[in-house]
């Protein structure tokens, strides 16, 4: 598959996602939108990959959506065409695992981007907001929801009010981002994270990930009630006897998948 807006590599068992517009800053027009929800359904159903990285560049990881493509639309091209749609939450119905490796700016629809990852890594040089405000608009990706979830109201609602930006510091002390690494050790760290994780049983891995999911969308005692079924379907796979049975005779376990 030939892409102009992103670059797609594989390593070992991880998809590795470049967004690449460069001279925009990675702004998310609706072609590099469109190929990136090719390339993840590309991740998706390959059988060698267990998870997926996505980076953008050491400047920006996206500088949101693409201004110049939104300034002309009215309410009725935006409404009509469901703007937003459109491929962007392609993300959110991945279910192999999607880290997103941010360095430099992730604002707007970058930012949310991230924020449909399963987590976010940072590099110590990145910068997340919502500056939609400042644009006449409002975050229209899941900005208001995802960020208010991940830092609460105060700290999203001063983001989304004013647009303010937060560093990679302050995005991991709100509990943004999972942990912030040196920036010449982003992809890096991200990639060898996913390996980690590509290394483990898949199923259990995409049952791993739907539990915490169900954390945002049910009650506690609902939530639990998902995990404890999730967790006794465990044992009904080869790779719970293979764990178990590896740490009792103390050696690595060989996971098949099954
Ligand atoms: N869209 C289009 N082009 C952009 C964008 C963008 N979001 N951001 C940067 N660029 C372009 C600039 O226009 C410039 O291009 P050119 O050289 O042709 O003039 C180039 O990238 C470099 O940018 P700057 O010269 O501005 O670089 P600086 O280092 O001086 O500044 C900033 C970097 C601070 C990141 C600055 O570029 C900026 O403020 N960018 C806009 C940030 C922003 O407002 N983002 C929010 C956009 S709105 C949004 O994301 C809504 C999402 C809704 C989701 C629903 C979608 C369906």
């Amino acid at each position: 598959m030939a892409y102009e807006t992103i670059i797609v590599e594989t390593r070992r068992h991880v998809g590795l996602i470049t967004l690449n517009r460069p001279k925009a800053l990675n702004a998310l027009c609706a072609q590099l939108v469109a190929e990136l929800g090719q390339a993840l359904d590309a991740f998706e159903a390959d059988d060698e990959i267990g998870a997926i990285v996505l980076t953008g560049s050491e400047k920006a990881f996206a500088a949101g959506a693409d201004i110049k493509e939104m300034a002309g639309k009215s309410f009725m091209d935006a409404y009509l065409a469901d703007f937003i749609t459109d491929g962007w939450e392609r993300i959110t119905t991945c279910r192999k695992p999607v880290i997103a490796a941010v360095a430099g700016f992730a604002l707007g629809g970058g930012c949310e981007v991230a924020m449909m990852c399963d987590f976010i890594l940072a590099a110590d040089n990145a910068k997340f907001g919502q500056p939609e405000i400042t644009l006449g608009i409002i975050p229209g990706a899941g900005g208001t929801q995802r960020l208010t979830r991940a830092v609460g109201k105060a700290k999203a609602m001063e983001m989304v009010l004013t647009g303010r930006m937060i560093d990679a510091a302050e995005a991991e002390r709100a509990g943004l981002v999972s942990r912030v690494v040196p920036l010449a050790e982003l992809v890096e760290e991200a990639v060898k994270v996913a390996e980690k994780i590509a290394g483990l049983s898949r199923p259990v891995v995409l049952m791993a990930k739907e539990a915490v999911n169900a954390a945002f969308e049910t009650s506690l005692s609902q939530g639990i009630r998902f995990e404890r079924r999730l967790f006794h379907a465990t044992f009904a796979t080869e790779d719970q006897k293979e764990g178990m049975a590896a740490f009792i005779e103390k050696r690595s376990p060989t996971f098949r998948n099954r």
